[in-house]
């Protein structure tokens, strides 16, 4: 009983303080905008942000904080944030700046001890589109390689040439490409370049393939008979 009694007591404090304060909030992106842009919560609460585009990407970015540009999140995924002080905090969109919100966070009822640490995190809500985040899996599959090919060839073709020498987009020969260092290749693979008509190809592969689609790029594709 002795110990059993405390326990029970902690566990019951512990219910009660996180139902009185935690709420999330939703916050839709759409259309270039954040709907709600003004939002006012209270201390402790959560604010899910949720890509409801059709193809757009965003980021919601604290830049005022001095924190770096976040990650880009894609359609039907999210990113969440709780906010543990009181104040005032806008933010924007990182490649699309005219894209702004403020989040107004006042004290709730009770006085809480501020705690400095926000976390932020991205999540896919639904598994339809677990291709984007599928990061387990360790080794590219023959099948997918080839999958991954004739993408090259059909879909980045139509830009950068079926033979990848260059068209609407620039040539993706080895010659070509080998003044880049793999990092930017895959950056530019993985977001594209906004602004122009390259587009980011994150929904499409994972980092694993991403990279080794660059080291293809950087090797020479060599031409397949079909
Ligand atoms: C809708 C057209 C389009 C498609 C599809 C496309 N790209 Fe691009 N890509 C471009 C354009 C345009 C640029 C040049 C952007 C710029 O002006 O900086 C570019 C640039 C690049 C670059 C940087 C090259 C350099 O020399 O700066 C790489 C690498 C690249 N694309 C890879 C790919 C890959 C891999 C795919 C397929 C997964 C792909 N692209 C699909 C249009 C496209
Ligand atoms: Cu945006």
């Amino acid at each position: 009983m002795k110990v059993i009694l405390p326990l029970l007591f902690f566990i019951m404090m512990n219910i009660a303080t996180t139902t009185l304060a935690k709420t999330t909030h939703d916050i839709d992106i759409k259309k270039f905008k954040f709907s709600p842009a003004k939002i006012t919560i209270d201390v402790g609460d959560t604010i899910r942000w949720t890509n409801k585009e059709k193809r757009q990407y965003h980021s919601v970015w604290f830049e005022q904080l001095g924190e770096p540009e976040p990650q880009y999140f894609f359609p039907n995924e999210f990113y969440e944030r709780s906010f543990d002080k009181a104040g005032d905090f806008p933010y924007r969109c990182g490649p699309h700046p005219k894209m702004t919100g403020i989040v107004h966070v006042q004290q709730a009822g009770k006085k809480q001890p501020s705690v400095p640490k926000t976390k932020s995190v991205i999540k896919v809500e639904d598994s339809s589109t677990a291709i984007t985040t599928n990061k387990t899996s360790s080794e590219i599959s023959q099948k997918r390689r080839e999958e991954i090919l004739y993408l090259l060839k059909h879909d980045c073709g139509s830009c950068h040439g079926m033979t990848l020498k260059g068209g609407l987009g620039p040539s993706l020969t080895p010659d070509s490409i080998n003044k880049m260092s793999t990092e930017q290749i895959v950056a530019t693979i993985t977001y594209g370049r906004p602004g122009t008509p390259m587009p980011p190809w994150k929904p499409f592969f994972n980092e694993k393939e991403t990279l080794w689609l660059a080291q293809q790029l950087q090797k020479g594709i060599e031409d397949k008979k079909e």
